[in-house]
Order: structure tokens, then C-alpha cells, then sequence
């Protein structure tokens, strides 16, 4: 169990074999890291020493169903890292790239979209056209709202943007009706400069109600977005029945999902079009190539989550999952820090708007254990978010 901080907290779960064959999996979870670390220390680390590590099913089963207390975002995070190890020492194995166990590829690269935000619209098209230049074929567009600070998703400092700052949560101010008539000057611009094809996409951050998530998808038709991301707080599912009834904009959802049944209703009703469930948060490689089976059944499409506060070694293990499904929709990649990349040595690559998993036995990334030792942890929560007359809202 690794727990280091290069310009973000991260948690690192390394297995090793009686053979001396090392797996990682990713184990982060933004603001909630050493819960995570307690929970594997405690309950998960000891019941693992001497069972097979071949046995990835048996011992995902075990974990899940042995802990009576199922599903949670710590639980499933638990779970991942140790999934996401067992794969990593299989594919060591067997010689493979994961990706080759999954069924090997079916496709040549991993569609990317980058992130596009700034205060002014100007600032965003300035952004757009960096990342176009750069290859993205997708770009998710966030800018200030005017007469709000510190909206989510807009970037403004130097380096990466990493919204978990302070150990005491950082309080936004936030105001739906300034929100929902400043959105769609900002694709109107950006479609005019840039044109219809380029893929456009925006996350309300679970901010709106299905009504007001119903006008903003309605209002936003005109500039053909490939997704609106997380429009509402998901709890409610059928919820987003309203939302479908209103507009043709295609939802994405799920980054914070953890288990197949936070997200089994808005697949099979086709309540939304991409889901967002990761590796990391949802129960590992085995548990999300479950959910994206269920999910061809009913055209929805992948969509990964890809912030900075999903590790190399999660992103590494998503690429080998997102060449192989046939129902890939579209992989968020924020790149990390130059200090997060050296900590975590890893073989995929960006090439002209695609990742590419590496072609390594396993999954193609590790951790530096002696440099990771460098950046001890240090307390960091996600903020809260309150509208103007100071009722606490969704963040
Ligand atoms: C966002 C994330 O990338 C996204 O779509 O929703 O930045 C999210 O706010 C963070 O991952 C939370 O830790
Ligand atoms: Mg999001």
C-alpha cells in the first residue's frame, strides 16, 4: 500500500507473488484516500496472503460478498485496486498486454477528449484551438459564468486542475439561473469557430434539477454536443425519464458510480447514452467490463472518467478495457503532472486525439516506490458549493 502525494494524492496497492511477479492497481479516491488505505490495510491485505492470485473472479467475489457490508465508494475502490492488480500479475503471466486477455482489440486507438476552460468564452475558444491543433477529435468545454467565481471545471491557475485544494473543503458559490443563460453563448461561439464536427462536450457536475437539466439540454440542441455530463444527482434514476422527455442531447453519467446497480435502471431504460464508471471507483477491470456488457445491450457507449485524481496505474488499466469492448464511447484524459507521470513510469502514449494502451505484458505502468516515498501525503478535500442566499447544493 503506497500512499503519495506529487502534486495530488495517490493510492498505490503493489501485489506480489510468491514467484516475485508485481501487480498494481489504483486505489485513489479524491478526498477520501485514507479511508480507502485503512479499509485495504484492515480488512482486505491480510485475507489475501497465500490465496492464488490466478483466481481473480474467486477472490473478487470473496471481497464483495465476504464483506456482508456490499457496495460504497471505498468498498469498490478496495476491490478495484486488488482486481486491478490480479490482471496486471496475469498479463505478466501469460506474457500479454491486459488487452489481449479481454479479447484483444477492437480498435486501433483510444478516442480522447481534452478540457477546454477558461473565465471569458474567448479564453475556451483560445484553449479549443490548442487541443485541436494537438489532435483531439473531442473537447469538453467549462467556462466562468459571469457574476460567479471558482466555477467547477475552470482552470485558471498554472499547472493541472485539481479541485481537491485544502484539508477543510474550499465553499463555491454557485447560481443555476446565471448557469443556464450563460451555457449556450459559449457553443454557440465555439461552433461557430470551429465548426459542426468537432465532438463537443459539457459537464453540469449534478448541478440541476431534471427540469432545469431538461432547458439546458434543449437550449444546447442547436450546437449538437456528443454528451452532457451528469446533468443531475443521479440517486434518482428514473429522473432522468423528465430529462429524455425534453431533449435529444445525449447524457453521460456515472464517475461516481461504484456498482452496476447505481446505474442498472438508466441503462435499461436507455436513460442515458454513455456511462461513466471507471476502473478505479467501480469494482475493478472485472466488475466494469460487466457494466459495459450490460450496457451494448441497450446502445449505451463507454465514457470513462479520466480526472488528474485517477492515477497513471487506473488510466493504464482503462486503455485495456476501452481498445477492446465493442461499445467504446469516448475516454476522458487529463494528463497529470510531470512529477505524477515520474512516480508512476508508464507505457501508453497520446498520438493525434488517440491513448494507446502499452503493448507490455500486464497492463504497462508501475510505481517508483523510492521516489513516490518523496511526496508524503497531505490532507485534501473536494470543495462544497452554496447558492447565493447560502442553502448548500450539489458540488
Ligand atoms: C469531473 C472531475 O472530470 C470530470 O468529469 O467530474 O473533475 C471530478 O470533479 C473529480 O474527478 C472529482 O474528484
Ligand atoms: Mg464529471
Amino acid at each position: 500500500m503506497i500512499v503519495t502525494s506529487p502534486g495530488r494524492n495517490f493510492v498505490t496497492l503493489k501485489i506480489v507473488t510468491d514467484e516475485g511477479v508485481t501487480g498494481v492497481g489504483d486505489a485513489t479516491l479524491n478526498g477520501r484516500e485514507l479511508a480507502v488505505a485503512a479499509y485495504l490495510n484492515e480488512h482486505v491485505v491480510p485475507l489475501l496472503i497465500g490465496r492464488d492470485p490466478h483466481r481473480i473472479e474467486d477472490i473478487w467475489q470473496y471481497l464483495y460478498k465476504g464483506a456482508y457490508w456490499r457496495r460504497g465508494p471505498v468498498t469498490m475502490t478496495a476491490i478495484a485496486a486488488v482486481d486491478t492488480a490480479l490482471w496486471d500479475i496475469k498479463g505478466k503471466v501469460a506474457g500479454l498486454p491486459v488487452y489481449q486477455l479481454l479479447g484483444g482489440r477492437s480498435r486501433e486507438g483510444v478516442t480522447v477528449y481534452g478540457h477546454a476552460s477558461a473565465d471569458t468564452v474567448d479564453g475556451v475558444l483560445a484553449e479549443v484551438a490548442k487541443y485541436v491543433a494537438d489532435g483531439y477529435k473531442a473537447v469538453r468545454l467549462q467556462a466562468g459564468i459571469p457574476g460567479l467565481s471558482g466555477v467547477y471545471g475552470v482552470h485558471t491557475g498554472p499547472g493541472v486542475y485539481e479541485p481537491a485544494s485544502a484539508a477543510v473543503p474550499a465553499e463555491a458559490v454557485w447560481s443555476t439561473e446565471r448557469y443556464l443563460h450563460h451555457v449556450p453563448s459559449l457553443f454557440e461561439r465555439v461552433r461557430d469557430e470551429f465548426g459542426p464536427t468537432l465532438k463537443l462536450l459539457h459537464d453540469a457536475h449534478h448541478r440541476l434539477t431534471p427540469i432545469e437539466a431538461a432547458r439546458l439540454g434543449k437550449s444546447l440542441e442547436p450546437y449538437a454536443l456528443t454528451w452532457l455530463e451528469d446533468p443531475v444527482p443521479a440517486e434518482l434514476q428514473e429522473g432522468f425519464r423528465l430529462i429524455r422527455r425534453h431533449t435529444t442531447t445525449p447524457l453521460a453519467v456515472g464517475e461516481v458510480f461504484n456498482s452496476v446497480w447505481d446505474c442498472q435502471q438508466l441503462i435499461t431504460e436507455q436513460l442515458v447514452d454513455y456511462i461513466r464508471t471507471t476502473v478505479v471507483h467501480a469494482g475493478g477491470i472485472s466488475a466494469l467490463r460487466r457494466i459495459f456488457d450490460l450496457a451494448a445491450l441497450y446502445h449505451v457507449r463507454s465514457g470513462s472518467h479520466g480526472a488528474t485524481d485517477l492515477s497513471p496505474v487506473c488510466m493504464a488499466a482503462a486503455l485495456h478495457v476501452d481498445v477492446s469492448i465493442p461499445n467504446f464511447g469516448l475516454q476522458e484524459y487529463m494528463p497529470h503532472t510531470e512529477e505524477t507521470d515520474e512516480v508512476f513510469p508508464h507505457g501508453y502514449r497520446f498520438e493525434n486525439g488517440y491513448l494507446h494502451p502499452s503493448e507490455a505484458p500486464g497492463l504497462g505502468v508501475d510505481i517508483d516506490e523510492e521516489l513516490a516515498a518523496k511526496y508524503p501525503y497531505r490532507p485534501a478535500a473536494l470543495p462544497v458549493n452554496r447558492l447565493e442566499d447560502g442553502t448548500l447544493h450539489s458540488w
